[in-house]
């Protein structure tokens, strides 16, 4: 899609990603500071300023933008997004749950800080998430405040994120078809994502018709997020083997090259960022250009 390309040359969405990562990683390292007891704060801090993307945060920050809020509006929220983020990724790499030692090339938290302190560090960031928003967030109506708080809420629990995780969970072992696959992935990535999106389009003022626009636009690149990630995998792992067929390919995990061919995977992220990009251009094109590029970002990224 060269047409944006095109309308924004002047847009340098590397300077855009960088400052806004800048601004949040500050926002978040003043939202928990080292403090007593230190343990559980300097294991909060460990997982929470260890260097993620800040993909979450942009997207809620750029949607709060593109319907005209500032982003001084869209902070805290943006920030609560990646602490529960954060969390969801220290309790996924639990010993019960994906037993994983590294994570962003680091020791996992409870590699680190052990156990007991990796799951009480995850729900102290999920319950900071949510007192943030309600406590930092100024010059937003408590109407649209609310509203926000319930779209996070139900996008993290038993219908949202923790849903992914149980059918993730208990379908290990057996066949997984694309249907099954398609719910893991919307429930575990998608709605973090669109949640972001969405609610930075509340904070920021977006009406009725706009928020179904941002949903929309966030349900796509939501599923090519795991699109990606899928092909990454494949792409990457026969990179480092020098073999042709990647590591996910030969494993027993479901993926989308594996469900629909390499070439069929990469087909499917095409038609999403195509659509994902549809829903932006009924808004102003330059207030577009961001979550245009995140968009393509999302999708061409090497990691
Ligand atoms: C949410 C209450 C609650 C419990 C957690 C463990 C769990 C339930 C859910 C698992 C969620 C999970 C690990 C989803 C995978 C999400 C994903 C695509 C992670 C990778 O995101 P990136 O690439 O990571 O944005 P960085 O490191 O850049 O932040």
């Amino acid at each position: 899609p060269l047409s944006f390309d095109l309308l924004f040359p002047n847009f340098h969405f590397k300077e855009y990603m960088k400052t806004k990562a800048i601004r949040v990683n500050k926002a978040l390292d003043d939202a928990v500071p080292l403090q007593k007891p230190i343990k559980i704060h300097d294991a909060m801090r460990y997982s929470l300023l260890a260097g993620g993307k800040r993909v979450r945060p942009m997207l809620c920050i750029a949607s709060c933008e593109l319907v005209g809020g500032d982003e001084s509006l869209a902070i805290p929220m943006a920030c609560a997004v990646e602490m529960i983020h954060t969390m969801s990724l220290i309790h996924d790499d639990l010993p019960c749950m994906d037993n994983d030692d590294l994570r962003r090339g680091k020791p996992t938290n409870h590699k680190v800080y052990g156990e007991e302190t990796a799951v009480l560090a995850g729900d102290a960031l999920l319950s900071l998430a949510f007192e943030h928003i309600a406590a930092k967030t100024s010059d937003v109506s408590a109407g649209r405040v609310v509203k926000a708080i319930a779209e996070l809420a139900s996008a993290v629990g038993s219908e949202g994120l923790v849903a992914g995780q149980i059918v993730d969970l208990t379908s290990e072992g057996k066949q997984v078809n694309l249907n099954d696959l398609e719910y893991i992935h919307v429930h575990k990535t998608s709605k973090l994502l669109e949640a972001a999106v969405v609610c930075g389009a509340i904070i920021g003022g977006g009406n009725s018709s706009e928020i179904v626009r941002m949903r929309n636009y966030a349900r796509c690149i939501g599923l090519l997020f795991q699109v990606v990630d899928d092909i990454l995998d494949v792409t990457k792992s026969s990179e480092e083997l020098g073999k042709t067929a990647g590591k996910d390919l030969a494993s027993d995990k479901a993926t989308y090259p594996k469900l629909m061919g390499l070439e069929g995977a990469k087909k499917f992220a095409d038609e999403l960022v195509a659509m994902a990009i549809e829903e932006l251009s009924y808004f102003d094109a330059v207030k577009a250009a961001p979550l245009y590029h995140l968009a393509n970002y999302i999708a061409y990224r090497q990691n």
